[in-house]
């Protein structure tokens, strides 16, 4: 599967957010490529298959993602 799956996290405010997200991500899937915009709060997982998976990582670390399509 090489899905990127794409999200908006309102409440990723900093590179300290950003950084524990993508460490999350990356622990739960090692295979996975991750790309956050601070910018525009934009997380997206590539090499990741399951978008309510992924969002559940994200929210285990008090994050709130929204799906983006
Ligand atoms: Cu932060």
């Amino acid at each position: 599967m090489s899905d990127t799956l794409s999200f908006t996290v309102s409440d990723m405010t900093c590179g300290h957010c950003a950084r524990t997200i993508t460490n999350a991500v990356l622990a739960a899937y090692p295979a996975a490529k991750v790309d956050v915009d601070l910018s525009t709060k934009r997380v997206a997982v590539g090499n990741a298959s399951d978008r309510s998976a992924v969002a559940s990582v994200i929210e285990a670390e008090g994050y709130s993602p929204v799906a983006v399509d």
